[in-house]
């Protein structure tokens, strides 16, 4: 475990190791800054998300996390950068329209501004020229001058691929037996607008991955890890799958406490409530529970669920009562202070 002295406002002593998805992470990320050094925190991000559009590499979390650190996020949409302008979007669409049947060039469904392209230019360059995702992440955190050290989950290809019901399925097996289509997961996300009912999920290249060496490392050696407010199936769930990385965080699951990202049985930002239905589990704090009891000792919960807080405890976590809506920074700072407290 790392040494250190605690700054004001912080009870940890060293590395804050973060888990994180995109926009819930990264706005823990930036409350936990008010609270916790910079330098001496740490996001293990979720890489689960990446495509390749017009041949570049698009790493939508580390971008969401980065541009939110450095200020620079577009603040209503929650991803992309701010005062962005999309000119080449539209100068793309004179292709989509000449696109011959059965050609995915062009493809104008994914927004890709002005500006951000920048970044997907000089990700594909750098790894082009042989150098790994975290190599590449952390110049553009520098870029970016943000201080805290970000890190892809793998430095190896893992996609999250999404199967969709089939249509006259009702998702209970015993149906059509046809298994829906799998789409990868941004033809899911952005593509359908996360508004088809799924049945899998299934993280390509999982099992025959690693979780990058520093990820592993910060995770094995930080002080306390933070599971982010992110969706637990398919934010969280990519990181978990990499081989080791369960077994670790088991193994030091006193020191590893889990955000819930379900306030009142809804998800703070995208589909996670109806995901986690649809996939069988709980769409409340229970579930989030259940799904990180093997791996945190803590899970903080909103007042709103303060009621569910004896059946939170009863599936072997504890719960810790605290304001979780990051809605003004001040809720948001006393929340990452809670939050690192429960841990220690
Ligand atoms: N989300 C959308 O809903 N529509 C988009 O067109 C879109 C483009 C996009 C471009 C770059 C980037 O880094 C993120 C982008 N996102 C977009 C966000 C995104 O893909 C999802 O929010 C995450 O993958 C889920 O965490």
């Amino acid at each position: 475990m790392d040494g250190g002295t605690a700054a004001p406002g912080t009870t940890v002593d060293g590395m804050v190791a973060v888990v994180c998805g995109g926009v819930g992470a990264a706005r823990f990320l930036r409350a936990l800054a008010t609270v916790h050094p910079m330098e001496r925190t740490v996001g293990v991000v979720n890489t689960g998300d990446d495509t390749v559009l017009h041949g570049l590499a698009i790493s939508p979390d580390l971008d969401t996390i980065t541009y939110t650190l450095a200020g620079a996020i577009d603040p209503e949409r929650g991803w992309g950068l701010t005062d962005e302008t999309w000119r080449a979007m539209g100068a793309l669409a004179r292709y989509a329209a000449v696109r011959p049947l059965g050609s995915t060039a062009a493809p104008t469904w994914f927004n890709l501004g002005d500006q951000d392209l920048a970044t997907h230019f000089y990700r594909t360059a750098r790894l082009t020229e042989g150098a790994t995702l975290t190599d590449v992440t952390a110049e553009i955190a520098a870029a970016w001058h943000v201080p805290q050290r970000l890190l892809p989950m793998t430095d190896h290809r893992v996609a999250t691929m999404v199967t969709l019901i089939a249509e006259g399925d009702d998702g209970s097996g015993g149906g059509t037996g046809v298994t829906g289509r799998e789409v990868t997961f941004q033809e899911y996300f952005v593509q359908l607008r996360h508004s088809v009912p799924v049945s899998a999920l299934r993280f390509d290249g999982a099992t025959e991955a690693t979780a990058s060496p520093a990820a592993r490392a910060a995770l094995a050696d930080a002080a306390v890890v933070v599971i982010a407010p992110s969706n637990p199936l398919v934010s969280i769930g990519p990181v978990r799958a990499l081989p080791g990385v369960d077994d670790l965080l088991a193994a030091r699951r006193a020191s590893v406490v889990a955000v819930s990202p379900i306030v009142g049985g809804a998800a703070l930002k995208g589909p996670a409530d109806r995901m986690m239905a649809e996939l069988g589990h709980e769409p409340s704090v229970v579930g989030v529970a259940r799904l990180y009891a093997p791996i945190a000792s803590a899970l903080v919960i909103d007042p709103v669920d303060a009621h569910l807080a004896d059946a939170v405890a009863a599936e072997g976590i504890r719960p810790v009562v605290q304001p979780s809506v990051m809605a003004d920074p001040v809720v948001a700072a006393d929340l990452a202070r809670a939050t690192l407290a429960a841990a220690t």
